[in-house]
């Protein structure tokens, strides 16, 4: 029996109102999800209990899920296993909290991971985003099921006191893979280039691209953002390593890329090095180029690496 946690101790949360059963860190061991709709702190919030299963029948709580812990929401009134919506090789949940927004509800998206549940949801749903005659949007959801043929899993969702369901279709996941190549070392004691009549030093970047992904297109559009010392410019310390263009001095550039499925594509760009004591008392770090990307909009997914 589960007990001993918030939820099942709180007389009239409805802990174990809604069950989930599904192997959130792939290892082969079911794990649950118990919802308490009415959990209140101040009235009906509701939250949601992830136990990871540790084999023997074992349950051990990982952690505790509320959603915006929003008034009324009724945050866990249902719950569905959706598949792996993200292509990550873990699965991913839905939880509904059909009474927030005053009962015109949302969904909530939650992801596995090795360690059980990501606690923090990568998406929420609000009712109205999608229609404003949606009523208890989330009082059900049923997920796993590949509507569309495109290889990933869709969701359908109830709001019963609007006579309706939505189902929500699932885009294809691409993985960007980026690499960027510089010089082992620079001689700062012998400028090699020329910015304006000044002598410098420079160095060559190579930036290269590729994309891969389940049932992705073949070409896509690339906009990314080449930035140069991130770690100065985010302290707003001026930068020592910049790019020029037209003329101008810029920490950062932007260019397009048309990529096709699984081809490498590479950029060359030159960089400037501003030589200076400061320069010479702190050296710049390895990281000191970062590549901001994303797919034509409007693919919701941004990726921030740095390098
Ligand atoms: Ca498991
Ligand atoms: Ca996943
Ligand atoms: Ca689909």
């Amino acid at each position: 029996m589960l007990c001993c946690d918030s939820a099942w101790l709180q007389m009239g949360s409805y802990f174990g109102s809604s069950l989930c059963a599904v192997d959130l860190n792939s290892d082969g061991l079911s794990d649950l999800l118990v919802g308490a709709p009415m959990f209140s702190e101040i009235r009906d919030e509701g939250q949601v209990t992830v136990y990871l299963s540790r084999g023997n029948g074992v349950l051990e709580e990982q952690l505790v899920l509320n959603g915006d812990n929003a008034y009324n929401a009724h945050f866990g009134e249902s719950m569905a296993s959706l598949g792996d919506m993200d292509d990550d090789g873990f699965p991913d949940v839905a939880i509904g909290a059909p009474k927030e927004d005053d009962y015109i509800g949302a969904v909530y998206i939650y992801h596995g991971y090795t360690g059980g549940i990501i606690p923090q949801y990568s998406m929420r749903i609000p009712g109205k985003q999608l229609s404003l005659r949606l009523q208890m949007f989330g009082q059900s959801i049923s997920g796993g099921v590949d509507m569309d043929g495109n290889g990933y899993p869709d969701v359908t969702i109830g709001a019963f006191m609007s006579n309706s369901v939505v189902l929500l279709r699932s885009r294809p996941v691409i993985t960007m893979d980026v690499s960027i190549f510089l010089p082992a070392s620079i001689d700062i004691t012998a400028p090699q280039c020329h910015d304006g009549l000044q002598h410098v030093n420079c160095l060559n970047i190579t930036a290269c691209f590729s994309f891969k992904g389940k049932h992705v297109p073949g070409l896509i559009g690339l906009n990314y953002n080449l930035t140069a010392d991130v770690t100065k410019k985010e302290r707003s310390n001026p930068i020592r390593v910049y790019f020029v263009s037209s003329g101008e001095a810029m920490g950062q550039i932007s260019e397009q890329l048309q990529l096709s499925y699984m081809q490498e594509k590479c950029k060359q760009y030159l960089a400037y090095v501003k030589v200076s004591p400061f320069c010479l008392l702190f050296p710049i770090p390895n990281n000191y180029l970062s590549v901001l990307y994303f797919k034509d909009k409007p693919l919701p997914a941004e990726i921030n690496q740095e390098l």
